[in-house]
């Protein structure tokens, strides 16, 4: 066999929101439909940064149908539905899911009814973080979590934390595989664009430039974000830039408000070009809850920005502490806040080691890693 790539046919289910889980999805699928495997993307939404201008990818959109007896959304049974129909009729070798609930599932029950048909599909499921930490573990869900992992041929999870949690809270078969696989970068796409023209948008120029990205919800602890804000500009001019949108960002514009913070903080809102943003940044903040991994984290370091974190979930195994930036416990803002001024005395230091941590997880690297599981679930028999 050599080092001969073996074209599959993928089928590839992810939620098609700015959340990490759609966009590594994405960014795998279009990785390897530029390698030359068939992609079948299958969602309810064309996925955010999908480009579709590339002969190896379909979109499939999973159409809900509205009956006045339904007041919730049959979504499952839809998308096992559009499942089976794609699988079959364009004769894909995998599916491969992110995030369990309720593509895993939706998953299982589309390839038990093609089995009834003699057709056999091997479904791979990549964990991401909440979907086995915050709601995976609630008991309305975990039974269905479990056993939709226990029936996936092959399971990853994008960090050992994740997978460590995972054995923690399911009872997962002892004979089942998870391998950790890192998200990663299409680093050629994702590289520090510095545009001096929006960093004098927001900032003066002997200001420090702080940032902030995400969903805004109770579990990123964006309050943190602005009372390490806070600390900082006792000591030295700044700016808080927060990019993104969610649930908490009333709330925490009331916060600026009562902090008389308000004309040194700037709400972007949802930002296409994140790496131009991320670009403007001397420091990136995430002080979260939990996070299985923090692809933030990760993409600020790869515009060069150093970053401060909890070391909460995954987030020490991509943001190493004392090289890419500091990891600190959960809430110790006085810590987070002295950690800057460090990381501002050694600025270079701590900006080239970001960027060579996540050269770690460029997609060049994690691709592979993919392909070889694909293969051991799609030619298991040729390999045994
Ligand atoms: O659970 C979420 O917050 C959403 C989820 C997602 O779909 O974006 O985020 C999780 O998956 C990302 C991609 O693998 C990880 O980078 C995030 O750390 C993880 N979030 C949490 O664990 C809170």
């Amino acid at each position: 066999m050599g080092n001969d790539i073996r074209f599959m046919k993928i089928g590839i289910v992810c939620f098609p929101t700015l959340g990490g889980s759609g966009i590594v999805a994405t960014e795998l699928g279009m990785a390897l439909a530029q390698k030359g495997h068939e992609i079948h993307f299958i969602s309810y939404k064309q996925p955010y940064r999908l480009e579709t201008i590339n002969n190896n990818i379909d979109f499939h959109e999973v159409i809900i149908p509205d009956y006045p007896l339904f007041e919730t959304p049959q979504y499952v049974l839809a998308l096992a539905s559009k499942l089976v129909e794609v699988i079959k009729f364009e004769k894909l070798d995998l599916v491969h899911v992110h995030y369990a609930i309720p593509n895993a599932s939706a998953a299982f029950l589309a390839k038990q009814i093609l089995a009834t048909e003699g057709i056999q599909v091997p479904v791979i499921t990549t964990l991401h973080g909440t979907d086995i930490t915050l709601v995976g573990k609630d008991p309305s869900y975990e039974p269905v979590v479990a056993f939709s992992i226990n029936q996936s041929e092959m399971v990853t999870c994008v960090s050992e934390s994740l997978k460590q949690d995972t054995l923690k809270y399911f009872n997962v078969s002892p004979n089942k595989q998870i391998e950790v696989v890192p998200n990663f970068l299409n680093l050629d796409k994702f590289k520090r664009v510095f545009d001096q023209g929006l960093r004098s948008k927001y900032a003066e120029d002997d200001e420090k430039v702080i940032m902030h990205a995400s969903n805004f919800r109770k579990v990123k602890r964006v309050e943190d974000v602005i009372r390490i804000f806070k600390g900082i500009r006792e000591k030295l001019p700044a700016k808080l830039i927060l990019v993104g949108d969610g649930p908490k960002r009333s709330s925490l514009e009331k916060l600026c408000r009562s902090e008389n913070l308000c004309d040194y903080i700037h709400f972007t809102g949802k930002v296409a070009s994140v790496e131009r943003m991320l670009s403007i940044a001397d420091l990136f903040v995430l002080p979260s809850e939990t996070e299985s991994f923090g692809l933030a984290a990760l993409e600020a370091m790869a515009c060069e920005v150093p970053v401060i974190s909890s070391d909460s979930g995954g987030l020490p195994e991509v943001n190493v502490n004392g090289l890419s930036g500091f990891t600190l416990p959960v809430g110790d803002v006085e810590g987070m806040v002295e950690k800057a001024f460090e990381i501002f005395n050694n600025y270079e230091f701590f900006s080239n080691s970001a960027k060579e941590q996540a050269e770690n997880f460029n997609i060049l690297n994690i691709l592979p890693k993919y392909e070889e599981l694909y293969e051991q679930i799609v030619f298991k028999e040729a390999v045994n």
